[in-house]
């Protein structure tokens, strides 16, 4: 067994919409936080790798694939549990995860499907592991459409990325824990915006327990 540093790392998630730049600038943070010499993993979501992932990936890219509203939501959520005791361990050895996407996008794409409600899409995501901070990429309707073109999977185009932009900024008023940033800066800016705040969050959270989250 390998030695554990008695400091825990962080749970640091980042949200937006498609093309909003947060595979790019996860990458970054997780390099910096590294250079500056906190141990720091990527985590992305949906993690395809797994058996949940490859159907979901088989969702996303409309292959011949039967699974109603419902089940691919709770397949996404089922994603996320199959790694927590791999996050968890991590995050106890004093490694900060830095993770794409998390259980707010599970919620704000089902949800804007208006087939499930809101707290419906919220129940799987009960009990996982607490993000220490979530940061919002934010674009503009008009930057969004500036970026180069979205891809060929489920849920790319305007008016569903749009209708998941709001329902984002809805689960993210009244959060303490989660900051908002306007990724229509360079990817520079934002990187050092990411950097910053995410050193002052490792420093606040690495005595302290790490939490569950509930909706
Ligand atoms: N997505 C992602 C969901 O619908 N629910 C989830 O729980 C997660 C994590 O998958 N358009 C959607 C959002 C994306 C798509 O993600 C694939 P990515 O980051 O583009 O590979
Ligand atoms: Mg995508």
């Amino acid at each position: 067994t390998t030695m554990c540093s008695n400091k825990r790392g962080a749970l640091i998630v980042v949200e937006g919409v498609d093309r909003s730049g947060k595979s790019t600038q996860c990458k970054k943070l997780v390099e910096a936080l590294e250079q500056a010499n906190f141990p720091a993993k990527l985590m992305t979501f949906p993690d395809r790798t797994t058996l949940t992932g490859k159907l979901i990936d088989d969702y996303l890219k409309n292959k011949d694939c039967k699974l109603n509203d419902q089940a691919i939501h709770l397949l996404f959520s089922a994603n996320r549990w199959e790694n927590v005791e791999k996050m968890k361990s991590l995050i106890n050895c004093g490694v900060t995860l830095v993770i794409d996407r998390y259980s707010y996008s599970g919620i704000a794409f089902s949800a804007v499907k208006k087939v499930m409600n809101l707290d419906w899409c919220k129940q799987p995501e009960n009990g996982l592991p607490k993000p220490d901070l979530v940061f919002l990429l934010t674009i503009s309707l008009e930057e969004m459409l500036t970026r180069p073109g979205f891809g060929n999977e489920r849920y790319e185009n305007m008016s569903f990325q749009n209708n998941v932009a709001n329902m984002y900024n809805s689960l993210c008023s009244d959060k303490d824990n989660w900051v908002k940033i306007n990724a229509a800066g360079s990817i520079e800016e934002v990187h050092k915006k990411l950097v910053d705040i995410s050193l002052n969050t490792i420093r606040e959270v690495e005595s302290l327990p790490l939490k569950s989250l509930y909706f």
